[in-house]
């Protein structure tokens, strides 16, 4: 690999967070440009290093790549994060979706007023409950445990701890009914590269607060 990985991003979670476990479970080192004003997001733009004029922005390979997907596909597929032929690289793909959907409902919440929170969270907790995660159950089930394709870790693995360990920070007792998830969180934790990233001083950003959601409203100069 030439060079050192960076990334641009918030001092939070976002739309990066997934990029940080990856590089983390790939076992790729990588440092963190943080963005906190306006002006140093205008000059990036300027510079020419947001092709869209979004983050997340990481530079690897020589290369500054933008748009989440495709990042996160870079890196899965130097990591050998992507299955092992094109039938298992396509359920890779369905589960990692599949798990986003339930990210990407997290990833407004904190925007929320705080009194439409409480509402949002049901909801998601009703949605992940009934449609998402019994598909997660029923596939581990079947397989007997272990990773969610093949029999190597794959991007569906990360993503979908990700989002279970997300999940559970707001609702503990989600997983109750659940146990090969369970059983999935444990072991794929249990893997030395994420056990590490799983402790406090690791690169893994927290839950966001409202300083992380003023930040990013200066930034973009939003209300
Ligand atoms: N499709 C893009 C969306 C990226 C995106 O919306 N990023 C936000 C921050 S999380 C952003 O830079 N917004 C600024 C803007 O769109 O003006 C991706 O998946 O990376």
């Amino acid at each position: 690999m030439s060079g050192k990985v960076k990334i641009y991003y918030f001092n939070g979670r976002g739309r990066m967070e997934s990029i940080r476990w990856l590089l983390a479970a790939a076992g790729i080192e990588f440092e963190e440009e943080i963005l906190e004003s306006r002006e140093q997001y205008l000059k990036m733009i300027k510079d020419g290093l947001l092709m869209f004029e979004q983050v997340p922005m990481v530079e690897i390979d020589g290369m500054k790549l933008v748009q989440t997907r495709a990042i996160l596909n870079y890196i899965s597929a130097k990591a050998g994060f992507q299955g092992k032929d094109m039938k298992e690289k396509v359920l890779v793909d369905m589960y990692v979706e599949g798990a986003r959907d339930i990210g990407d409902m997290l990833l407004p919440l904190q925007f929320l007023p705080a009194e439409d929170r409480e509402n949002s969270l049901k909801n998601i907790r009703k949605i992940a409950c009934n449609r998402y995660y019994p598909v997660f159950e029923k596939v581990l089930r079947e397989k007997g445990g272990g990773f969610l394709v093949g029999n190597a870790l794959t991007q569906a693995d990360l993503q979908l701890l990700e989002i279970i360990i997300m999940v559970d920070e707001r609702m503990p007792d989600i997983l109750k009914d659940f146990p090969h998830l369970q059983e999935f969180k444990a072991l794929i934790s249990a893997l030395p590269q994420i056990h590490a990233f799983l402790q406090p001083g690791s690169q893994r950003k927290f839950m966001p607060d409202d300083n992380y959601v003023n930040t990013v409203r200066k930034v973009f100069n939003r209300s």
